[in-house]
Order: C-alpha cells, then structure tokens, then sequence
C-alpha cells in the first residue's frame, strides 16, 4: 500500500492539473515467511572510519555519522585508530559480564513462563551495547537507561539476586512492588530508576549533566533509548539543552532496528541515520557496531573524555539487532522473518569479544564453556535464594499492605493516613 495515492482522482479543480498528494508508508523489508537477506547492507570494514580529537568541533566530523565505527574484523582482530588496546584482564571482564547477562536473562525469561513474574525484557545480541558503555565509563558517572541495559548493573557488579527480588516484587524487593519488574532503581550503582514512559530518562540525564556541571562536580551522566524512542519530543527537548549548555551527557540510541513490532523505518531510518540527528543540534555524532564491544568502548570513552573536558556532549547510535521479542508480552514470529536474526551481518557481540580473545591467547573454548557453565549455576543459586523472598505465585502479600500509602511524603498528610486506615480496616473485615 505503500506510496500508492488514495484516490487516483488527482485535483483538476481551478483549471489546475497537478498529481495526487500521497502519504509515503514505510514497510520492513522481511515479514513472517520471507527469506531475510541483507547482502545490500554497506557496512564499512573494520578499521576505515577516522577517529579525530576529542575536542573536536562537530561540524568537522560529519562523516561519523554516516558511517559505522567497527574495531573487531571478521577474523576477530581489532584494527583501526579506534581500537582502544585494552588489557587482556578488562575484556575478559567484559566478556564475563556479557555472558552473565545472557544467562540471568534466560533464566528470568523462564521464570516469567513459570508464572514467577509478570514480565520480563531480554536484552540479547545487545550486551555489548551496555557493558562495554559501562566499562568505559567511571563507576559512579550517572547512568540514565531504558529498560534494555540490565547489563550496566552487571557490568557494575549489582548483586544479581537484588534485581531478582525486584523482578518477583518480594520481600526482598528494596523497591516494595512498587515498579513494574525489571524497572531497577540502584543509587549505590549510580543507576537511576527506570521510567516505562519512553525517553524520559533522556531530559532526566541532560538535568543531572547540566547539574554536575553547575555544581563544578566531575561525574558526566550516559543516558540510552531505542531508535523508536528518538520520535519521542522528550529526545528532541533534550538534545537541544544538552547542545545549547554543552551538558557534559553521552546520548546513546539503541538502534536494533525494531520498537516491539514497528520497524526502524517508522522512527525515521529510511530518511537518514540515527547519529545524523547530532548534526541538526550542533552535537558530535557517532555511528558504532553495537555488536563490537571495542568499538563500543572506545566510542564511549571518546564521548566520556569530550564531555570531561567541557567539550560538550556525544550522541551515538548503536547499530545493533533486537536478537528475541520485545518482552515476554510479545510474540516477533507475527510480524518479522524468523531468520532476520541469524541473517544480522554483525554477528553476535559475545561470539566476536570471544574470537577475539581467542586469537590474542588469552582465552580458548574450553574456558568459555567452563564460564558458561559456572555462570548458570550462579544465575541458578541466585535465583533459588530469591525464590525464598517470594515470587508471584506466592500471592501479593510480599509488603504489608499499609506500606503502598508510605515513602511519598516524609510526613504523611491526614488524607493518606485515612484513606490507610479506611484500607486496614476493610481488609480486616474481609479477612484479608
Ligand atoms: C511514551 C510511551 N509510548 C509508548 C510506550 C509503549 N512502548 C513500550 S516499549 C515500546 C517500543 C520502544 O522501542 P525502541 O525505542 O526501539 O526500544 P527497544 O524496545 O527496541 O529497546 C513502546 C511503543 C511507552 N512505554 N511509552
Ligand atoms: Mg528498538
């Protein structure tokens, strides 16, 4: 239906001859049953794209964000000006995180299709997209996510078991059932709490950046959102304060190509890139392989130096792909090819940092299966214990009921205390 007029009727009023108006609809490329083939993509090869100072003016890097920032090649070596050369400690670190990540999500995911919790998000063939970003920055910069970056948390060694006492609202849950699972709120991890309404935290992290900066403090903040997001006005509102008081922020956008089942293209992919939109704001911009860890650190950390340096903020788009379902609540065989995901020219990001280790020495299959296999019986153990918390099934009882009415105002108003004691009081008489 695309690109086709409404009515072929065409407007010969007035004497005037002129075409039909007709609105472009944008289309995937691969829907349910059609062979996913992107041999058409350009990705440029490992290495090519130049890496300029960090102060630079972002009017002499237009090309950035045109064009993809790839450290890891097809063999696993790193190549190019951007690879940032890190110890062998720090990728295995990575490596480990990323892993970690994948088995807490499977494990999470399972629980939801156990009637443990409500929802789950899985974030996989995106970990890079986080622990990479997380490794780059300095443990207490601020962190503003969505909710696909469970992988900061690990990355910052959270205690797995914490997130799942969230996840199954239970006794254990610092956060009493009070946001939706998955939605973190982790101070110590300088990890601000996750808001479902998309983009919020966009204007949230540009407002801690400008306040550090007021405040003469050192900390940046990193925020993240998904390429759908971007058509969110709070992107826009943003990415204007973050230009105009050059906010010491790093922008991510997770461009994995979908936004539950809208394609990118409705977002705006098909006019330009994602990173193309610094250009408008007069903000440096970088295009990266989400699925090359390096290239996601040195990327970061580029954008981390610039905004420490007060040379203002980085937007970067992070090419990546949305490897399952959007959460637990959505089915993707109903309206994307099945095999788009083995297609992804960019492989898989844990699959490319282990090649690479491979070849540097430092690592071997043997070790990874050895990891896997360790980190699943983590995931495991840290379940069980927080299955003892309580889970969904258990009933809602996790947190005495009084508590809903409590941490909004230090002092509770009189109007609360009623309506508290109104509950109590009907709760009793039901037997509850
Ligand atoms: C303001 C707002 N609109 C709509 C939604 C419903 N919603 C939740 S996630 C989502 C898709 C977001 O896609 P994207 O930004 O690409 O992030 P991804 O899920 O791919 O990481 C939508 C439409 C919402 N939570 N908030
Ligand atoms: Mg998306």
């Amino acid at each position: 239906m695309s690109d086709q007029p409404a009515s072929g009727a065409g407007d010969q009023r007035n004497g005037r001859n002129l075409p039909p108006l007709r609105l472009h609809v944008p289309e995937p490329q691969f829907r349910p049953g059609d062979t996913a083939d992107f041999s058409s993509f350009e990705i440029p090869a490992a290495g090519e794209a130049p890496r300029p100072d960090e102060a630079a003016h972002p009017g002499t890097m237009q090309g950035l964000v045109y064009g993809l920032i790839r450290v890891l090649d097809d063999e696993g070596a790193a190549v190019g000006p951007w690879d940032p050369h890190l110890p062998a400690e720090t990728l295995l670190k990575m490596l480990r995180a990323m892993a970690l990540t994948r088995a807490f999500d499977e494990r999470m995911f399972r629980a939801q299709r156990q009637g443990k919790t409500s929802f789950y998000m899985k974030s996989t063939g995106e970990e890079a997209v986080s622990i990479a970003a997380a490794t780059a920055l300095a443990s207490d910069d601020m962190c503003f996510p969505s909710y696909r970056q469970q992988g900061i948390l690990i990355a910052r060694g959270w205690p797995i078991i914490d997130m799942m006492n969230q996840i199954y609202s239970n006794k254990g849950d610092r956060l009493k059932g009070r946001q939706l699972p998955i939605m973190y709120s982790a101070r110590d991890a300088s990890f601000f709490s996750i808001s479902g309404n998309l983009t919020t935290q966009y204007p949230q992290a540009v407002g801690w950046a400008m306040a550090s900066a007021a405040r003469g403090d050192t900390r940046i903040a990193a925020t993240w959102c998904g390429e759908g997001s971007t058509a969110e006005g709070d992107f826009h509102s943003a990415c204007t304060f973050a230009s105009v008081y050059r906010a010491p922020v790093i922008l991510n956008i997770v461009n994995n190509q979908w936004a539950i089942s809208s394609f990118s293209g409705f977002a705006g992919a098909e006019a330009t890139t994602f990173a193309a939109r610094a250009l408008g704001y007069g903000i440096a911009g970088l295009r990266v392989d989400g699925n090359d860890a390096l290239a996601v650190y040195a990327a970061t950390r580029w954008a981390a130096d610039r905004a420490r340096a007060n040379a203002g903020p980085t937007l970067i788009e992070h090419f990546t792909y949305r490897a399952e379902g959007h959460s637990t609540s959505d089915d993707p065989s109903a309206y994307r090819s099945a095999d788009e995901g083995s297609h992804w020219p960019l492989g898989d990001p844990i699959a490319r940092l282990k090649q690479h280790c491979i070849r540097l020495g430092i690592w071997d299959e043997e070790r990874q299966a050895a990891m896997d296999k360790e980190l699943a019986e983590q995931v495991r153990d840290a379940a069980r214990e927080a299955e003892k918390n309580g889970i969904l099934g258990h009933g809602l009882h996790h947190h005495p009921m009084e508590t809903m009415f409590e941490d909004v105002f230090e002092d509770m108003p009189w109007h609360l205390r009623e309506q508290q004691q109104q509950m109590l009081d009907e709760a009793k008489a039901a037997g509850l």
